[in-house]
């Protein structure tokens, strides 16, 4: 059986890695339709499903189509998602428009795959930081429960779309020729700098993608009682996200059984020699599929507890390839 595919956003950064992860993964595909805002439409791509001229989306976009991955903002896919569900197809939404509705359910499959069952034509795919730490924290928190974390993210800057990694890259380029550097995707100079700072201010002071990293990493891991305060830093780096992680469990699980916890899981690679260069970083875990984990050690500033370090690449794990798998999933449980 093959399917009809459709992808908003299909220019985008994400967009653009679905085209690829869908050929990589083997994705079943009869017929790709590539959607996108006027602005785009009409440009073709030259993609492993041969050469496509992305259309422009409209309420009519989405008849016949089984599934539509949303690689656009909020805003439309509030718009135009409830449609696609309404046409029939099944959407999986990369925007964080419904992550947190109580009738989407949110997944990444190596930690609530049963959730996707329950789908009324809608599924969440949910934040890039908030996956590859779940998918780290899943086993760990399975084996002893986990009453505490503490996190501290180093966001590539291809996490804020593809302006911004061209801004990253123009500004590198007049640094180093003595130039002044233009700012326009981040609040201040991202080249040689680091920026406290991803997404808008909440009334608690910290900021939404923080935020999104305590209410999408409940409901996925279906435990409210985890205690989470995240620290969200973006780092100029074109690719991969990596977080310092500080957990405590209710009983002892030490590094021994956390690091066999860790490798056993799937789609979790554990790089963790304690020498020079034992551990991973984003340069070359890009464009790789698992999330890595390293520098397992204890957190000798409590009981129970576990220090480690997670890098994945945000634009496969942390949004393309996971989204790719919750349709893998359903075609998978048909
Ligand atoms: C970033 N995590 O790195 C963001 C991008 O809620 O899907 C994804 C934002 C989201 O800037």
């Amino acid at each position: 059986k093959s399917y009809n595919v459709a992808i908003v956003g299909a220019s985008g950064a994400v967009g653009q890695e679905l085209i690829r992860v869908l050929s990589l993964r083997n994705f079943p595909v009869k017929k790709l339709t590539l959607l996108a805002s006027k602005r785009s439409a009409g440009k073709t791509i030259d993609s492993e499903f041969g050469s496509l001229t992305i259309e422009e989306f409209s309420e009519d976009s989405f008849t016949g189509k089984d599934f539509v991955f949303f690689a656009t903002s909020g805003e439309h896919s509030k718009k135009y998602a409830p449609l696609a569900a309404e046409a029939g197809a099944v959407v999986i939404d990369n925007s964080s428009a419904f992550r947190l509705d109580d009738n989407v359910p949110l997944v990444v499959p190596e930690v609530n795959p049963e959730a996707a069952k329950n789908h009324n034509g809608i599924i969440a795919n949910p934040n890039c930081s908030t996956i590859q730490m779940v998918v780290a924290l899943n086993p760990i928190h399975r084996f002893s429960k986990i009453k505490r974390v503490v996190v501290s993210t180093y966001q590539a800057v291809s996490g804020a779309g593809q302006d911004a990694v061209r801004e990253l890259n123009e500004q590198l380029r007049a640094v180093l020729a003595g130039e002044s550097a233009a700012v326009e995707n981040f609040t201040k100079q991202i080249a040689f700098n680091v920026i406290p700072h991803i997404d808008v201010f909440q009334e608690n002071g910290y900021t939404k993608e923080e935020m999104k990293m305590v209410n999408e990493t409940w409901k996925i891991m279906g435990d409210a009682n985890i205690r989470i305060a995240a620290n969200c830093v973006r780092v100029p780096v074109i690719r991969a996200h990596s977080e310092a992680i500080n957990i405590e469990t209710e009983e002892f699980v030490g590094v021994e059984k956390a690091r066999e916890l860790l490798a056993s899981s799937e789609g979790i690679n554990v790089v963790d020699q304690r020498e020079d260069g034992g551990y991973p970083t984003p340069v070359e875990v890009s464009e790789t599929m698992e999330t890595n984990v390293g520098r397992i050690r204890e957190d000798i500033s409590c009981e129970n507890g576990l220090a480690f370090w997670v890098v994945a690449d945000q634009l496969w794990k942390g949004a393309a390839l996971n989204a790719v798998q919750i349709a893998e999933l359903l075609i998978n449980n048909e």
